[in-house]
């Protein structure tokens, strides 16, 4: 039986459109997940919106439509940029849906029980931007440390133990050191939970939009608490309800990875854990924390008006060619900086001259002196071929472990040393020449390079589903034959059938007004 995979997203908060932050984290998903099919795991990938909270109904407010039709128009506008990105999400979780609705107060009710929730009094700050409370100490010229500004609240409200948990968490850490990464950010969480923590505020009085407390109908739970448990309520649990499935939540949870931005790691990373522990419940395999990108050197915010919508970018640039940029430009964990030079370089160059000229130059050729027939490969290599054909066999176990460890730009990188061996091996080989002095030996350089190509095209998939797809078609490859179960040495590409005349997958961008062509 095929072995599960369950990786997340976070839930992106309804309050406004979805801009390319909410579009990288997305899509860094969608590559492991398209990933680990092709490597033959059982996937299940989830992605969704967090509807209730302070922000949202401000939000709604401030439209002058009530939370709930708010909430499903934006939600919408979430599922359609899956759509418009093509993410293969297999789920998308609203939190206004019962069964989350009924996980969270389940999760509630065990943690009441346990005695781990108990009734006080809130008097602090909370930032409603960040959903998150502050105290006087933790405040920066009287802001969040996020720069988002603070109120006073005053209220009636229930606490989670937190500060129970410190010393569990940290055994935690200790025997799981593949938990958080980068390393780096696993570092800056184990010293924040070394610095102590403080009972957590978990319910709100002075507001509606939220999931009741069980048993007290004047609170809401503190939203934070609600999306946390979005990861396990589609892991199909509470398992003992309607909308449970045993079978379904035995075969995903724990998740994974759970994939975040850095923004929110602590919720994930110090939160969730401690809440799960204090629920009984098994904690998540592996959290990751991305970095931030900007654009053109400034932060992206509304009120710069900068924000990068990316159905424009997949407009304006190609959606396979942005999938590609994201995932290549920036070390993953890194902050990022968004520019349109930056894009072009790598479309020109990664995509256009080196992988692009190379099928187009290989395909051409097969059409031309091959009457369009596909060579068979060398049954004695010599040097060269083999050279070329270990480093592509070679690349499935790189990119494998480099993804396991979610570096996609490596993983990327190490793909396109072998698209520049294969063109360092056309220019040495010459086939062109060969057309007339050695016809044979053509052939056989031209299926090596077949070969490579159907080989990169199979590992690119992930990133650029689309482009591969047409290097595959015009190699003739049969959509059966596109998994991982069939290269890196396991099977080689089929000769003999008839290709057509190729087109070009990768042209140049020309920038509009410029006169660079
Ligand atoms: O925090 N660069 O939702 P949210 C990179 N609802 N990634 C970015 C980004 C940027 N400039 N801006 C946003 C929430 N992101 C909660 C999550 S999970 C249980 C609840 C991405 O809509 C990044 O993944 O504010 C960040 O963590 C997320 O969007 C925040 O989305």
């Amino acid at each position: 039986m095929a072995k599960p995979y369950y990786i997340t997203t976070p839930i992106y908060y309804v309050n406004d459109k979805p801009h390319i932050g909410h579009a990288y984290t997305t899509l860094a998903c969608d590559v492991l997940a398209r990933f680990k099919r092709l490597d033959g795991f059982d996937v299940t990938f989830l992605t969704g919106t967090d509807e209730h909270g302070q922000k949202v109904e401000k939000a709604a407010f401030n439209r002058g439509v009530s939370p709930q039709d708010f909430t499903n128009e934006v939600s919408q506008n979430f599922r359609d940029l899956t759509d418009q990105m093509n993410f293969s999400n297999d789920d998308f979780i609203r939190t206004t849906e019962t069964r989350h609705k009924l996980a969270c107060q389940e999760m509630w009710n065990r943690l009441q029980t346990l005695g781990h929730i108990r009734l006080g009094n809130y008097a602090g700050w909370y930032s409603v931007r960040d959903e998150a409370f502050f105290t006087e100490s933790e405040l920066v010229d009287g802001k969040a440390p996020t720069g988002a500004p603070v109120d006073w609240v005053e209220e009636p409200s229930y606490f989670f133990n937190l500060s129970q948990w410190q010393q569990p968490l940290l055994d935690f850490y200790e025997a799981n050191p593949n938990f958080v990464g980068p390393e780096s950010r696993f570092n800056e969480v184990k010293s924040f939970v070394k610095g102590g923590l403080r009972d957590l505020s978990v319910s709100r009085a002075s507001f509606k939009w939220g999931i009741p407390v069980p048993d007290d109908s004047d609170h809401v739970m503190y939203v934070w608490l609600d999306a946390l448990t979005n990861y396990i309520t589609a892991s199909g649990w509470p398992t003992d309800t309607e909308l449970g499935d045993l079978a379904k939540y035995k075969k995903l949870w724990p998740a994974d990875l759970h994939m975040v931005g850095k923004d929110i790691l602590r919720f994930h990373a110090v939160y969730w854990p401690a809440f799960l522990m204090a629920a009984e419940l098994p904690l998540p395999k592996r959290v990751f924390a991305h970095g931030w990108w900007t654009n053109e050197g400034q932060k992206i915010s509304k009120s710069l008006g900068n924000v990068i919508d990316p159905t424009a970018l997949t407009a304006q640039y190609g959606l396979d060619h942005t999938r590609y940029f994201l995932m290549r430009e920036v070390p993953f964990g890194n902050d990022g900086d968004f520019s349109a030079a930056a894009i072009t370089h790598r479309m020109n160059g990664d995509l256009a001259n080196d992988l692009g000229n190379l099928c187009q130059r290989v395909l051409s050729m097969i059409c031309k002196n091959c009457d369009g027939v596909m060579p068979a490969l060398p049954l004695e290599p010599i040097d060269t071929d083999q050279g070329l054909l270990s480093a592509v066999d070679g690349l499935l176990d790189q990119v494998r472990d480099l993804l396991d460890r979610q570096a996609f730009n490596e993983a990327l990188r190490v793909i396109w040393q072998v698209v520049s061996d294969a063109n360092r091996y056309v220019d040495s080989s010459a086939p062109w020449a060969l057309k007339k002095t050695d016809p044979v030996r053509m052939a056989e350089v031209l299926a090596v390079l077949a070969e490579t190509i159907r080989q990169i095209a199979i590992l690119t998939q992930p990133v650029m589903p689309q482009s591969a797809c047409m290097i595959l078609d015009q190699l003739g490859v049969d959509m059966a034959n596109r998994d991982f179960s069939v290269i890196a040495g396991k099977g080689r590409l089929a000769s003999g059938h008839q290709i057509g005349k190729p087109s070009p997958i990768f042209p140049r961008y020309i920038e509009e007004g410029s006169t660079d062509g």
